[in-house]
């Protein structure tokens, strides 16, 4: 471990103050009044983030004191106290302690013996004697009551207290639990919640790192790893609210992504030949089920080589396309990092001739096995190769793709895992395999974010499986291979709503499980669920029973369509909550504890969560159960089916048929609707409809063209609605957009009407 010894003496030098300790240095830095970073630079002198990409710091007034060999620095917000051995506190501006380094004895348990390893191994356990000594270190007091909410896609429930996680991007084929450490993303940011406040920790270094949040001793939690640099950023705030804003501050929002993205969407690995998509297509218009994407899984390459099409299966690839785009359908293709090793394949030949792969210490393109047999892998860390990967997915364009799935990105090997001296280029400053394997994800959607911004000007939909903090800014992210079981649907709400709070916003679950069979009852709960989701995809494994909403019985089809129908209704809802976090940060998907983390029973709800603010889902999740418990928050909220008034702070069993998902909206909201469509794009959206729940609501919503950036350059409409006491008046208050609606429909719970929609209107309703 690094030692740091007695704190000498501190120097202030503008934005920064520097920590003079006997056997280190290190620094301050006051990045906002709510945001310090902590910084020893043990491998290089200045940050080296790949998700903080601004320079955040904003001049901020503070004020460091050194005396008795303590020093003190106080912003508006935080007072922090360095002592001997970098010991940190951070307290809030009542001089609560929050956050407290400890250098408390540690109780790490006794390693096994060499031989008892090898026993276990036998019967096939998989023994990780704990690691007892990282070379940086941070260990933090636990006050008592603290939970933890965090960490990524991470299969524990919400609270991660008394786990342990590896940071480490994991292709984890075998049925997912919470026993696991590592998945498949790095997000090393963590908010703590007790009784007097709250705070954030964003560790910001992509080695292998390890968090044990009081796994090893109630008293504190630690975050160890052997490599790079120390540095993190403690986030002060309010609220989990104020957190998640700050973190997004630095790592950058969620853009506002393309409307028909937020459409329902339907994969298959399976899905081989142009006929096979051709008839998903067919059947989701046959049986009137609005859908507005199809995703083609590996098999429409030729022989897995990327940014090809296999000619037999698919003879005429853009001429088919172009066929289910005026169908209403896009098309959404699979592209894996690995290229087939083979020469005269015009994408190896180019990467050999330019250097673009990873090699081998010794200068030599580092080879492995993945789908398309042997396999390079270029190297995403090197602006270049970024630019090169970029102009490729003019391939996919050409052919009139509409959005890239990026699988594989960890990335995956089938012959062992890539070596951690594998030779990276990290933009010029040469690098491995160890200290790139987290952000090889990243910089792979970051290339495909550009190539299709580039080729297409169009806002660009990536769904990535491999992430690290920041990638919001260049992917939506799906939760890889679950399985279609019951324990896997409810584990789907802790994991996105811990994806949202971690600025990964836009994600979702494979709907109704990939791999293994589901259920009809399984698949109906899913889709109920599901439709909430920001990325709304049923993706299924080759070989499993077939999930597309027509292969179950009558009710489950009809429950798929209704729930379909209520999600394309609310696209303007979800659409405004993107608009709204592309500012904010905020997630659509909500932990309860995002909003009203004074209510103790949030801390550790799992079983339902927020859209927005204004609608709570609780949807069932287990076998047979036509009931739910629910629990509402404080307020006043309506049951959403039978628009029964219940109040808040309240828990209470709702019966839920297969097709109820139990549905709450707040008092005093104004939820936005469009008309039922096939497909985005469908209809002219003439008529906006508002459903009003309260006497006192306020709304504001957000149109623009739902595909390119012009709403950069004000090319938007920004309407403001409110009802008060009988009196609704609709506002414009951004004009920018030419198309507008012609009508409102006003709904309250007594009446309805349409009304003829003008700029600044005010009528009783
Ligand atoms: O190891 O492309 O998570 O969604 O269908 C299998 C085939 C490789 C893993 C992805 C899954 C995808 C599958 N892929």
């Amino acid at each position: 471990m690094f030692e740091f010894g007695k704190l000498l003496s501190c120097d202030v030098c503008d934005n920064k103050v520097l920590l003079n300790f006997a056997e280190n240095k290190a620094r301050l830095e006051i990045i906002r009044d709510d945001i310090i970073n902590v910084f020893c630079g043990f491998e290089c002198d200045e940050h080296n983030s790949k998700a903080i990409e601004n320079d955040v710091a904003v001049p901020t007034q503070f004020t460091a004191d050194f005396s008795d060999g303590v020093l003190t620095l106080k912003t508006k917000c935080v007072a922090v106290t360095v002592k001997d051995n970098m010991l940190i506190d951070f307290a809030d501006t009542n001089g609560n302690i929050l956050c407290s380094d400890t250098d408390c004895e540690r109780t790490v348990e006794p390693s096994l013996s060499e031989d008892a390893i090898k026993l276990m191994e036998q019967e096939g356990h998989i023994v990780t004697p704990p690691k007892s000594d990282y070379n940086i270190f941070v260990r933090k007091k636990v006050f008592g009551d603290e939970h933890f909410y965090g960490l990524g896609d991470k299969l524990s429930p919400m609270d991660k207290k008394y786990y342990q996680f590896t940071c480490w991007n994991t292709d984890e084929p075998r049925t997912h639990t919470e026993a696991y450490e590592a998945l498949y993303k790095t997000l090393p940011f963590l908010i703590t919640l007790k009784d007097n406040g709250v705070y954030g920790l964003f560790f910001d270094n992509t080695y292998r790192s390890v968090f044990n949040l009081c796994k090893e001793n109630e008293n504190y939690f630690w975050y160890g790893t052997d490599n790079g640099n120390l540095d993190y950023y403690y986030i002060a705030g309010q609220s989990v609210a104020d957190i998640v804003g700050a973190y997004t501050y630095l790592t950058g929002t969620t853009p506002l992504p393309q409307l028909w993205t937020l459409g329902y969407q339907q994969s298959r690995w399976g899905y081989i030949t142009q006929k096979d998509i051709e008839d998903v297509a067919e059947n989701m218009r046959k049986y009137n089920i609005p859908c507005d994407a199809v995703h083609l899984d590996i098999d429409y390459m030729d022989a897995y080589k990327v940014f090809t099409f296999n000619s037999t299966r698919w003879p005429n690839p853009k001429k088919a396309i172009e066929k289910l785009s005026d169908n209403g359908f896009k098309t959404v293709t699979i592209i894996d990092p690995g290229v087939k090793a083979e020469d005269g394949y015009y994408i190896y030949d180019e990467g050999v001739k330019n250097g673009y792969f990873c090699t081998t210490p010794e200068g030599e393109n580092y080879h492995n096995v993945v789908w398309p047999g042997d396999t390079v892998f270029p190297d995403f860390s090197n602006g270049k190769v970024r630019d090169w990967w970029a102009n490729n997915i003019k391939f996919l364009t050409d052919n009139g793709v509409s959005g890239v799935w990026n699988d594989m990105n960890e990335p995956s090997t089938f012959n062992g895992f890539m070596p951690d001296d594998i030779v990276m280029n990290d933009d010029g400053k040469k690098s491995d395999h160890a200290k790139m394997h987290n952000v090889y994800g990243h910089n792979m959607s970051r290339a495909t974010y550009e190539g299709l911004k580039k080729h297409t000007g169009k806002r660009p939909f990536v769904i990535t499986r491999a992430c690290y903090s920041g990638s919001q800014k260049y992917t939506t992210a799906w939760t890889g291979d679950n399985q279609s079981l019951w324990a896997h649907l409810k584990m789907a709400i802790p994991q996105l709503t811990t994806l949202g709070l971690n600025g990964m916003s836009f994600a979702g679950t494979d709907l109704c499980g990939f791999s293994c069979d589901t259920t009809p009852e399984l698949a109906a709960r899913w889709m109920e669920l599901g439709v909430f989701f920001p990325l709304c995809r049923n993706h299924s494994a080759n070989g499993t029973k077939h999930q597309e909403p027509w292969c179950f019985n009558d009710e489950v089809v009809g429950i798929f369509r209704k729930y379909l129908n209520l999600r394309y209704t609310l696209l303007p809802y979800f659409y405004d909550l993107f608009y709204q976090g592309e500012k904010t940060g905020f997630p659509l998907m909500r932990p309860l504890v995002f909003r009203y983390s004074s209510d103790p029973v949030t801390h550790t709800l799992n079983s339902e969560f927020t859209l927005g603010d204004s609608i709570l889902i609780a949807p069932v999740t287990n076998q047979g159960e036509n009931f739910k418990t629910v629990y509402l928050p404080e307020g006043n909220w309506y049951d959403y089916w039978t628009k029964e008034k219940i109040s808040g702070k309240n828990m209470f069993i709702r019966s839920a048929e297969l097709d109820v998902c139990p549905i709450y909206i707040k008092e005093n909201s104004i939820i936005p609707k469009f008309p039922e469509q096939a497909y985005i794009g469908e209809k002219e959206i003439d008529n906006l409809k508002l459903e009003i729940y309260g006497d006192n609501c306020e709304y504001e919503h957000f149109s623009d063209n739902g595909s390119d950036f012009k709403y950069r350059d004000g090319e938007y409409n920004l309407y403001k609605f409110t009802y008060k006491d009988g009196v609704f008046s609709a506002k414009l208050i951004h004009d920018g957009y030419a198309k507008k609606y012609k009508t409102l429909t006003i709904k309250t719970f007594e009446k309805e009407i349409t009304v003829d929609f003008a700029d600044n209107m005010k009528i009783n309703i």
